[in-house]
């Protein structure tokens, strides 16, 4: 796995001057991925927040091939260019070995592009789809996704006399995908950056589709100052409400434990789209959410190989 001083040292395939927001997760992310892959990559990308602030025209912020698709594509259209590539090497015009990616949001992976990506997945293209979950439809104003979490206050599920943020528990987008039977599938978060890079490393080189869930906590849409992004999302993951971990052929692997696994309420205190939950009234909402992030735990915990050592990356990411 490559090591600090040595992703530091590659370029950077997606320059400064874009338009996303300060603090945004998702284009850190990008680059940790971009780092990985280096320049022979194809990159699609579903309409979102990271086409919208990185392409605009006559502008782009990506340094590698880029496709901008539809909401719903981005898995089929590089799918496609996967399956080009092959038949162009066959007939042996093209030599040089190319990485594919896919990247959609939240809305255009667990609800639009959804079939999509079970059909890319399905047929066994060699390509990596990663999804960045900010965990709703930020682009076009934080209305509720499959991916939000219980109780968050969004434009569609906004808390107020008749509701009080999202009914519903988040979609297990990572059990899905896991069930095409795939070589890779895992779960990362931005501010784990050799957790992600060496999932990234694995994924493509995986003999076959492999797919990373990377939450991307937002600004606007979580509502918590710029300068603490990588906190929340190292929050998400110490209060396991967004536990790290990768499921190599059908095995899950946890690949980091929290020393000390913290109060979900360390983590939603500090964003406005649960201030309800810690108002007057907001402790069963709470204790329901918390419930749940136990319950999903206790079943990783139980199916999972883990770490050597709690509050420990990988070993091969540490190096
Ligand atoms: C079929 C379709 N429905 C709706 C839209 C409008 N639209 C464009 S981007 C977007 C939200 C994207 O949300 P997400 O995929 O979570 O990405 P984010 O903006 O959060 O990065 C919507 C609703 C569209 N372009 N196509």
């Amino acid at each position: 796995m490559a090591s600090l001083k040595e992703l530091a040292s590659r370029e950077d395939l997606l320059s400064g001057g874009h338009r996303a927001c300060a603090g945004c997760a998702m284009t850190s992310i990008v680059r940790q991925v971009l780092l990985v892959a280096g320049k022979n990559v194809v990159v699609s990308c579903a309409t979102g927040c990271l086409e919208v602030t990185t392409t605009i025209f006559p502008y782009t912020a990506w340094r590698v091939p880029f496709i901008h698709s539809a909401f719903e594509n981005s898995a089929a259209t590089i799918s496609g260019v996967e399956t080009a590539y092959r038949s162009l090497r066959k007939q042996g015009k093209i030599k040089e070995d190319t990485k594919f990616i896919g990247f959609g949001g939240d809305g255009g992976t667990y609800d639009i592009g959804l079939q999509s990506l079970s059909g890319a997945m399905e047929r066994g293209h060699k390509m990596l789809y990663i999804c960045y979950d900010n965990e709703a439809y930020m682009n076009t104003g934080n209305q509720r996704s499959s991916a939000t979490p219980f109780a968050a206050d969004t434009t569609t599920c906004p808390v107020g006399c008749v509701g009080k943020g999202k009914p519903q528990f988040q979609k297990d987008l990572a059990a899905i995908i896991t069930a095409h039977n795939i070589p890779y599938v895992a779960q990362a978060c931005g501010s784990f950056w050799k957790d992600l890079t060496a999932k990234v490393e694995k994924a493509l080189s995986a003999n076959g589709p492999s797919f990373i869930n990377v939450l991307s906590p937002c600004v606007l849409g979580w509502k918590y100052p710029t300068d603490e992004t990588i906190e929340i999302g190292k929050l998400a993951v110490d209060t396991c409400f967004w536990p790290l971990y990768e499921v190599v052929e059908g095995n899950y692997r946890l690949t980091y434990v929290p020393s000390q696994k913290k109060p979900l309420g360390e983590w939603t205190k500090r964003q406005g789209r649960f201030r309800h939950l810690h108002e007057p009234g907001g402790e069963g909402l709470l204790e329901k959410a918390q419930r749940e992030v136990d319950r999903k735990w206790e079943h990783l915990l139980a199916i999972s190989e883990k770490p050597a050592k709690p509050g420990k990356q990988p070993k091969e990411a540490s190096q």
